[in-house]
């Protein structure tokens, strides 16, 4: 089986904060990383999804054509994720002309199909503006909260799914002209009715999703599903090729998610040896898994596969669907318009990525939601990263330097002690590795930790700085013990922290094939032989102290 890996497309209005990394592209990112090590041959796509009104309105916001947002937004978010060690093999844009022809295609074989019909619906239309105000183009009074503030598509305040007609005293976000009228427009609409038992008897037939996905695709068919208006009355947006429709485009969740399959074709065309649709188009070698949020997966067990069933063509459907709760901040949510907790851009400011990734794979909302709080940040990084982890490699490697020299001892054969914290690695290798092929990061984060504690534990027994002043032959045992050790933690820990994994491939001087190491053939904790030359790297965790906890929470906002 080939592993095509995809994480939700992050929108494009702005950098996203950690509520959105850790519930899409991270856990991806770790897997396929996992993968990648384990020797499968996996392709890994993201994407900006570019498209409807909320991209308009910030474009419009900062004074900017919306396509030129859209790049410096494209080029921002690119930049942040690969400062994050983001390993996509492409991240694509649904603004490329990959995304027009497909998403077109897509819509011709559904019409083709009967999936397709056409309605007029009464839409608000601002006098002022001369144009159409759908979605979040109309502000007014929320009909369920009296709320003053909610948009057309949604009231921020009670979370109620509204339309632009709901609205009391509605206006525009464009001007805010209050001169609106109700008009009749022309619209497509993609007969999900139609598709609900074939949707219901592909959610029926995934054995092994796990129950959050389920539950939100069963309530969702069992709420009974109606066609749903798949075009718009927006210049920004793929345009519909049918006669009549010259001046609307498609909705921006119809065309979202052959983003997926857009930005594959994107990657085919920069790798003309590759053959791109062979990962999406009978592709039944093919295991294809998505990581994304909660509120993402009606669009993915319903919509989409729909959109595909009704094509009745061979597109690859998901075979497993990863969700995630949410991360909120102290109990709240993320929020960007109330500036509540912290964005990617500001993360990197505060610590390295690697802390980053380690820290929030270990608080993952898998089944439940969780809550970031710098204490426990701070917990993680100092206790976790730094005592367990970094401390154990320094002490040691220091240690070989200053009594050895920076090359591998030589001294006896490895006695009971190290066949024992052998026989222990190999034990957590195998749970880590089944954490990782079930996706269960928290589960993984912690058996990682347990990995690391078990080399304290055998220093504590085997004390090598007492040793070494009554047996220097069996202190260099447990060093050249120690030092394989630090290989397989480096092997181990790379899916989750690349960057520090990376600085302990240079220190010990491994070879491009001893990097390539399967975390189970790195439990030999004989590879690396006397003579081996080392470094000693600089600390590699930094601790986070109160002042600097106290700092950041009056910063960011807390409590
Ligand atoms: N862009 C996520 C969001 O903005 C949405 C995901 C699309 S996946 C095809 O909430
Ligand atoms: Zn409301």
């Amino acid at each position: 089986m080939r592993h095509l890996i995809t994480s939700a497309l992050p929108y494009i209005n702005g950098i996203k904060h950690l509520g959105n990394l850790v519930g899409s592209m991270l856990p991806a990112d770790v897997y396929a990383r996992f993968l990648r090590q384990e020797g499968e041959e996996v392709l890994y796509i993201c994407g900006t999804d570019e498209h409807g009104t909320p991209a308009e309105i910030a474009a419009l916001e900062e004074g900017l054509d919306v396509a030129d947002f859209c790049k410096r937004q494209y080029e921002r978010q690119a930049e942040v994720y690969q400062k994050f060690g983001l390993s996509f093999d492409y991240f694509g844009r649904t603004s490329s002309q990959a995304q027009r022809e497909l998403t077109q295609d897509f819509y011709r074989s559904l019409d083709q199909h009967g999936f397709i019909e056409e309605r007029e619906i009464s839409q608000v239309y601002s006098i002022t503006d001369e144009r159409f105000l759908p979605d979040r183009y109309v502000e007014g009074t929320c009909p369920n909260c009296g709320y003053e503030k909610a948009r057309g598509d949604q009231c921020e305040n009670c979370t109620k799914m509204l339309n632009p007609t709901d609205l009391i005293n509605p206006r525009s976000a464009v001007s805010g002209s209050t001169a609106v009228e109700v008009r009749t427009s022309r619209h497509l609409f993609l007969r999900l009715d139609k598709l609900s038992d074939e949707v219901r008897s592909w959610v029926e037939s995934q054995q092994d999703w796990p129950s959050l996905t389920k539950s939100i695709a069963k309530k969702w068919l069992d709420e009974g599903l109606q066609s749903r208006g798949i075009t718009r009355d927006l210049k920004w947006g793929v345009p519909v090729p049918k006669a009549g429709f010259e001046d609307k485009v498609f909705y921006v969740w119809f065309d979202a998610p052959i983003g997926y399959v857009s930005a594959t074709k994107s990657w085919g065309e920069a790798n003309p040896d590759r053959d791109w649709k062979s990962w999406w188009y009978d592709a039944e070698d093919v295991r294809y898994t998505q990581f994304m949020a909660k509120d993402n997966l009606p669009f993915h067990t319903i919509m989409w596969p729909a959109t595909i069933l009704g094509t009745r063509e061979p597109w690859k459907m998901a075979d497993y669907i990863k969700g995630f709760n949410w991360l909120n901040y102290y109990g709240g949510k993320f929020s960007t318009s109330s500036k509540r907790g912290v964005f990617l851009d500001q993360a990197l400011e505060i610590a390295p990525a690697d802390y980053w990734r380690y820290m929030l794979m270990a608080s993952a909302p898998e089944s439940s939601d969780s809550a970031f709080t710098w204490e426990q940040f701070q917990t993680k990084v100092n206790k976790e990263l730094a005592d367990n982890f970094g401390n154990f490699i320094n002490r040691i490697l220091k240690f070989t330097a200053s009594r050895f020299g920076n090359e591998l001892p030589d001294g006896g054969e490895p006695g009971e002690a190290e066949a024992e914290l052998e026989a222990r690695c190999q034990e957590l290798v195998g749970e880590l590795r089944s954490h990782l092929k079930n996706m269960q990061f928290r589960k993984a984060t912690e058996t990682l930790n347990a990995l690391w504690s078990a080399g304290n534990q055998y220093i504590d027994v085997r004390a090598p700085w007492t040793l070494f002043k009554q047996d220097k032959d069996q202190a260099a045992v447990v060093i050249r013990t120690c030092v394989n050790l630090i290989r397989l933690y480096a092997v181990a820990s790379a899916p989750f922290i690349p960057e520090t994994a990376e600085r302990l491939f240079d220190a010990l001087q491994l070879t491009g094939a001893e990097r390539q190491s399967t975390m189970t053939d790195a439990t030999d904790l004989t590879i690396l032989k006397a003579g081996r030359a080392f470094e000693v790297p600089p600390v590699l965790f930094q601790k986070i102290d109160d002042d600097r906890v106290a700092e950041l929470k009056a910063q960011y906002g807390g409590e």
